[in-house]
């Protein structure tokens, strides 16, 4: 639960059943402030990269579906664009560890309590980080649906990860993480031959949430389709003349 973001209260439940308690009411209006503030830092990172041409991704998953493992494989594929790893986990370096032995340049942010990275940490980090000119800043947020999507970081694209072993109704369960991306990756396509998920059905159930999301179906252990990611990557990295 996360004290932060207010997903660990009653909040909006109490509020529909009885809006005139007004103790409640101020619980929105910190939550409102707190987005708010948070957007307007969303806004400075946001020019930054801008600013330095960088391609930044906020990649966001449930626990497990994949995204250490996607980046170990980017940053195998990608010795000619400079790329820069954020980790946001509630606990351990486990997976800055697994990028940092890949010799990228990588910040570890614990969230402890927290369920999610917000714009503040990503503007600290970036302090820290220094990314060059043209370069992928890709941050790898904490893994859970519901909180990371309501918190911009700035980033210039979202991708999220549904993996075959989740079930295909995650988009209609978590409306807003598929709502707010523009890219699905459908990963663990390996293991379809062992597993009940329709692939054709998750992207409908996701297209219902987000007419315009695209997806891109991978095995980031067995490589495949790794290169039409490369590729997607390649086209945004904005590669100076
Ligand atoms: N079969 C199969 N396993 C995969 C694939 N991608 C990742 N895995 C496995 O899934 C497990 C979790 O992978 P991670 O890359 O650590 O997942 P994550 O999303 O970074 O996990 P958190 O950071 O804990 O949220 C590992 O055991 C991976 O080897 C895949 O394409 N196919
Ligand atoms: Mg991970």
């Amino acid at each position: 639960m996360c004290a932060t973001c207010g997903c660990s209260d009653h909040t909006h439940q109490d509020l529909l059943t009885n809006p005139l308690d007004l103790s409640k009411q101020r619980e929105i209006n910190l939550e409102k402030d707190i987005l708010q503030e948070n957007n307007l830092r969303a806004e400075r990172n946001r020019g930054y990269f801008e600013a330095k041409k960088i391609f930044s991704i906020n990649l966001v998953s449930s626990p497990g579906s994949g995204k250490t493992s996607l980046l170990e494989r980017t940053i195998d594929f990608s010795d000619d664009i400079p790329i820069y790893v954020i980790e946001g986990d509630q606990q351990s370096t486990n997976d800055a560890d697994r990028i940092r032995r890949k010799g990228t340049p990588v910040v570890q942010i614990n969230t402890g309590n927290g369920c999610h990275l917000d714009a503040e940490m990503i503007h600290r980090a970036l302090h820290e980080l220094e990314p060059v000119e043209h370069s992928l800043v890709i941050i790898e947020n904490v893994g859970n649906l519901v909180c990371p999507a309501l918190f911009d970081l700035g980033e210039t694209h979202r991708v999220v990860i549904m993996s075959v072993t989740e079930g295909e109704d995650k988009p209609l369960k978590y409306p807003n993480m598929f709502a707010t991306s523009q890219l699905c990756l459908i990963n663990k396509i390996d293991l379809l031959p062992y597993v009940d998920f329709d692939v054709e059905r998750a992207k409908a159930y996701a297209l219902r949430v987000n007419p315009s999301l695209k997806f891109m179906e991978m095995s980031t252990t067995k490589a495949t389709n790794i290169v039409e990611w490369y590729d997607w990557l390649s086209h945004h990295v904005k590669v100076p003349h």
